[in-house]
């Protein structure tokens, strides 16, 4: 049997300084779906994430709390473990810096260096953020502060040793220029170049004697190693560098290095230039994502701002905030997390378009065949064919997005295949031809057809709601069926037998009020926080409401399916119109003065679907058209600008 290809992706170890938020999860997350698709397409993987525990600032926060370091961080990392368990992180390994097997080994490299001239012993006057334990000079200060954190620096003058740079600068240039894969999104390689490899390399301070929590230089034990050389040295220790035998021979250079792009400097030079040094390949991309902020600026630990992901996951499920995280932002970029925007995402993507394709369908099996599943007829229609061809289509096209690490459009396009699956639906009215025994078959075919999409869905969505795919099992009832749930299976359209009873279970995601949510989580936040939201009363008073006001009311695309006149009245319209839903909704509209029930049917037009429904002239209206009106007070219906399909939110 072929040996499997290998794949070895890494998260930034974090600083066990405080509980992480939800930007430390964002990346972790990503990592987990990359590590999962890659193991669910046939790869032997190797997922490492960590913490990285040493250095000034986790030693004056352990003071601070008047802990020891070392039990100050064994609470925040077992809270961490906590936090990847709650979320579903399947790591491979997890390292922490202060283990003797990371300990050992990065002395053995940093005693390795100054044999080899790398390092070598000076004096250092200079500026140094502790929060980002980084050295700065004078001329890329911002204001006087960290360009990177806009915090204070503190000038430190003592003994020290240099790791030479400059030695390394011109053949890292070089790498960077030939392996346009190196630094990925592309943006930032030029970002790097130019700001710091062009302007010259300095050597890097690489040990500190004014605190003691690190690993010490083994032949100058007065100086600790700096926190950055020891935790960079983690990719590789974890995978026993050094070992006969180890993983680091399977796995070593790295596929992807996950990182946020605040830490792409330590990632693109400093450690290129380490592995340099000992000889070692280059992982083969480092890829700095963007930030996820908060509607009020930059989300950090130190801040106390951030939003607590275990809450997030506790209330709405790890596989929710999981999908928010991979969908809402392309890969790379900077995103908003609002709670506003993580609700609508549940409501639109979970509930409304995976939660009732899932429901519908098994809702049906259940209703016109007992749950049994029927035997597909092999017809050849249109519609039929556009499913099973989109099925067959989507792994090629997640699988393409996820090799170019843009997950948000992984996502999106099995999403195209959810959406394509309610449209059957819609196509095929299955209640409608529930309504006639000569079309028992065709209605067979349909449903079978949406459970066996659905199963493809089920298996697609994996590596990013890893639970959600169980209760689709369950729902399938091929919990047992390995076969029908891994990624070879969807080679073929099919699949699942008939005669499988299959059976509805509880919904995947209900849907959420948003009001009642935003209340609930702003009753858990200090009163600082909510304190901005109430500041709102002077543009209420100028007639403006806010966002939660707007998606008060729930706007969707209807078309129009029948129009009739509505006897002895003159104004009035009866319409049929969809809206996605099993059953149609009936609609008088006052439109008969200026439009043909003809000419209507068809029409894709905004429609108002939560109004309360009121009777006219006998008629039970069931929601609004909307339209705007002229000058001369002519109403014009509003449309969409291209075909969608029935029941898609407007907003
Ligand atoms: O920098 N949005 O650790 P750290 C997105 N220990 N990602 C965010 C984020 C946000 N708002 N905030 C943080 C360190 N991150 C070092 C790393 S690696 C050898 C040493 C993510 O705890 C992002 O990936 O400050 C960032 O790089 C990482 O958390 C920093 O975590």
């Amino acid at each position: 049997m072929a040996e499997k290809k290998t794949f070895y992706v890494t998260t930034p170890i974090y600083y066990p300084s405080n509980k992480l938020h939800v930007g430390n999860s964002y990346t972790t997350v990503a990592a987990d779906a990359m590590a999962r698709f890659k193991r669910l397409t046939g790869y032997r993987v190797w997922f490492l994430t960590g913490t990285d525990e040493h250095g000034q600032k986790i030693q004056r926060q352990a003071e601070a709390a008047g802990k020891a370091p070392a039990d100050f961080v064994d609470e925040i990392v077992a809270w961490i473990k906590e936090l990847w368990n709650e979320l579903d992180i399947e790591f491979d390994d997890f390292i922490r810096t202060s283990e003797p097997r990371h300990k050992d080994k990065v002395s053995r490299i940093f005693e390795r260096y100054y044999e080899q001239g790398d390092i070598y012993k000076g004096k250092y006057e200079g500026l140094y953020c502790t929060p980002c334990e980084a050295y700065w000079t004078e001329r890329q200060l911002d204001d006087g502060n960290c360009p990177d954190c806009g915090r204070k620096v503190e000038l430190i003058d003592e003994e020290a040793y240099f790791f030479k740079m400059s030695r390394y600068a011109d053949r890292l240039l070089e790498h960077i220029e030939t392996h346009p894969e190196f630094i990925q999104p592309p943006s930032r390689k030029n970002e790097m170049i130019n700001n710091f490899l062009k302007p010259g390399l300095e050597d890097l301070c690489v040990s500190r004697t004014s605190f003691d929590w690190g690993i010490p230089v083994p032949f100058d034990r007065d100086h600790v190693i700096y926190v950055w050389l020891d935790a960079l040295s983690n990719y590789i220790t974890a995978l026993g560098y050094g070992e006969e035998g180890s993983l680091y021979d399977q796995f070593w250079p790295a596929d992807v290095q996950l990182i946020g792009k605040d830490i792409l400097r330590f990632h693109t030079i400093y450690w290129p230039i380490f592995l340099m040094a000992l000889g070692e390949p280059l992982p083969k991309t480092v890829f700095g994502h963007g930030w996820l902020m908060l509607q009020e600026g930059k989300m950090s630990k130190s801040k106390g701002n951030a939003i607590d992901p275990m809450v997030l996951a506790g209330r709405y499920s790890s596989d929710a905030l999981r999908y928010f995280l991979l969908r809402e932002i392309p890969f790379g970029q900077d995103g908003v997390f609002s709670l506003e925007a993580f609700i609508t995402r549940i409501n639109n993507d979970l509930a409304n378009d995976l939660g009732n394709l899932v429901s519908r369908t098994l809702t049906m099996a259940e209703r016109y065949f007992d749950g049994v599943l029927p035997e597909p007829s092999a017809g050849d229609r249109a519609t039929d064919h556009e499913l099973s061809r989109t099925a067959l289509n989507t792994p090629g096209a997640v699988e393409a997005a996820m090799d170019q690490m843009k997950i948000s459009d992984a996502l999106a396009g099995l999403w195209l295949l959810v959406r394509q699956s309610n449209k059957y639906i819609d196509d095929n009215m299955p209640w409608s031809l529930a309504k006639d025994p000569a079309n028992r078959e065709r209605l067979g075919t349909v449903i079978y057809n949406l459970i066996e999409s659905i199963r493809f869905i089920g298996v697609m969505l994996k590596p990013y709601m890893p639970r959600t795919p169980e209760s689709i099992w369950e729902q399938l009832n091929i919990k047992a069926d390995k076969d029908l749930q891994e990624w070879e299976s969807l080679a073929g359209w099919g699949r699942i037998k008939p005669g499988t009873v299959v059976k509805r279970g509880d919904d995947l995601f209900p849907r959420l009020n948003l009001q009642a949510e935003i209340r609930a989580m702003r009753a858990d936040k200090p009163a600082e926080e909510t304190a901005v939201d109430q500041s709102a009363p002077a543009e209420e008073q100028a007639g403006l409401i806010n966002l939660e006001q707007f998606q008060q009311v729930d706007l969707r695309v209807a078309e129009i399916s029948d129009a009739e006149r509505v006897p002895k009245s003159d104004k009035l319209l009866k319409l049929e119109v969809d809206l996605g839903e099993e059953t149609k909704r009936q609609v008088a509209a006052g439109l008969a003065e200026y439009y043909q029930p003809e000419e209507l049917i068809g029409k894709q037009v905004i429609f108002v679907a939560n109004l309360k429904p009121v009777k006219l002239r006998g008629i039970l209206s069931q929601g609004m058209l909307l339209a705007a009106v002229s000058a001369d007070g002519v109403p014009v219906l509003t449309a969409v600008d291209r075909k969608i399909a029935p029941g898609s939110r407007v907003s």
